[in-house]
């Protein structure tokens, strides 16, 4: 029956963690996969989430299904978190929600929904590059994938003429999607001045903005600071589209927890829009899991956790950074490694696009036993004091050839 399907390729990222697992060398070093490690490279949870667990379970609760738009306290208290409680879609009760399959999911029923009801185009236009996923995510939901330019090589900065020029030229009302902070991945984004100016021409060319925030609090270890080009969008007047992922900044990855959202004219038409996620999602999977949402409930209702929450988040943050200037320290001044590295102090979030070619990447992993992606970008929450060491030595190995 299956004679005809053809082997696909690995994907490009968790393909990476497959080749980590098959490597038995103990001083191999994963920096695929953009999931949050301490200190000591093991998986964090964070405590507030530990706390927030133990909430949930001494209020004992049941096994039933939840909506199929998800727990209601949890999608109110994330379209806070995303849009504030100053905005005014938040005020006047016009932000259309539902729970989701974390970020994925989220992306994949606002691909969905706007295959299905967004009636000026199909045409999505994504940065390029962007997290690889995006493409087969928007293309399997009946979306027409485009373009626009975001990374220069020459500067390894935000290529800003490129993206105008490409914005400008885009048929009008296009959809356009932004990673709202900690671009994934080159972990540069806009400055609030550029954000600006993006939200004239998505307002002069009627793009609709479609925001994809997986690393809310990531960037800044602030989760207000970096929602600020979202909430500047909606300030502006704009309509848009949100997906939110708590997997990293409550490091609730496996429990799968996120939000779509739509901020819609008024009442009535949020009304209908949520009736029309509904019939989108059910045939899809009927209603989400409850119990990582519950966790995340937990944390954004409690005024303690909530501040113990975002302190935490800080607290990644923090460490990401002091290995960005140790990476850079270690390979710009102490190894005088070929080439200028001043961008791993200046990218944010969770990754820094290093510059390191597809060759030097598989020099890496056959003679260093470092893993990334094929495209140079590494996890920088993967390093740590026990491994930059020998990771700057190996880069400057491969980069020296
Ligand atoms: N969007 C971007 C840009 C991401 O980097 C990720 C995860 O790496 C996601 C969305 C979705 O992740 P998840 O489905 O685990 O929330
Ligand atoms: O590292 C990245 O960019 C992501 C991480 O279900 C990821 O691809 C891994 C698994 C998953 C979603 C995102």
């Amino acid at each position: 029956t299956w004679s005809n399907v053809p082997a696909g390729p690995p994907d490009p990222i968790l393909g990476v963690t497959e080749a980590f697992k098959a490597d038995k060398d103990p001083r191999k070093i994963n920096l695929g996969v953009g999931a949050y490690r301490d200190e000591n490279g093991k998986p964090y949870i964070l405590p507030s989430v530990k706390k927030a667990e133990e909430i949930v379970q001494s209020s004992k609760p049941d096994k039933e299904y939840l909506p199929i738009t998800g727990l209601p306290e949890f999608t109110k208290n994330s379209a806070l978190l995303a849009y504030g409680a100053e905005s005014d879609v938040i005020k006047q009760g016009t932000v259309a929600i539902t729970q989701s399959i974390s970020g994925t999911g989220a992306l994949r029923i606002g691909g969905a929904f706007l295959a299905r009801h967004y009636p000026h185009s199909k045409a999505i236009y994504l940065p390029a590059p962007t997290w690889g996923n995006h493409i087969p995510l928007f293309g399997d939901s009946g979306l027409e994938v485009r373009k626009y330019r975001y990374f220069n090589k020459e500067t390894v900065g935000l290529d800003f003429e490129g993206l105008k020029a490409d914005l400008k030229a885009a048929p009008e009302q296009s959809i356009v999607l932004l990673h709202a902070c900690a671009h994934n991945p080159t972990g540069i984004d806009p400055t609030p001045e550029q954000w600006a100016e993006i939200s004239d021409i998505v307002k002069e060319k009627k793009l609709f903005p479609f925001f994809d925030m997986a690393y809310q609090g990531f960037a800044s270890g602030s989760t207000a600071k970096d929602a600020f080009a979202v909430r500047h969008f909606v300030s502006q007047g704009h309509q848009i589209a949100l997906a939110q992922s708590f997997a990293k900044n409550m490091g609730l990855y496996g429990e799968r927890v996120g939000a779509f959202s739509l901020t819609t004219a008024d009442p009535a038409e949020k009304a209908r829009v949520d009736s029309q996620l509904k019939i989108i999602i059910r045939p899809m999977y009927s209603n989400p899991p409850l119990h990582g949402a519950r966790i995340a409930n937990a944390i954004l209702n409690n005024a303690d956790l909530y501040t113990q929450w975002e302190s935490e988040v800080k607290g990644m943050a923090d460490r990401i950074i002091s290995m960005r200037e140790k990476l850079y320290t270690t390979l710009q001044k102490d190894l005088n490694t070929p080439g200028e590295w001043g961008h791993i102090k200046s990218q944010i979030g969770m990754f820094s696009f290093t510059g390191l070619t597809s060759p030097q990447t598989k020099a890496l992993a056959e003679k260093a036993h470092v893993y990334m992606t094929a495209d140079g970008r590494i996890s920088m929450a993967g390093l740590n004091g026990n491994n930059i060491e020998y990771f700057a030595q190996s880069v400057d190995a491969a980069v020296r050839g």
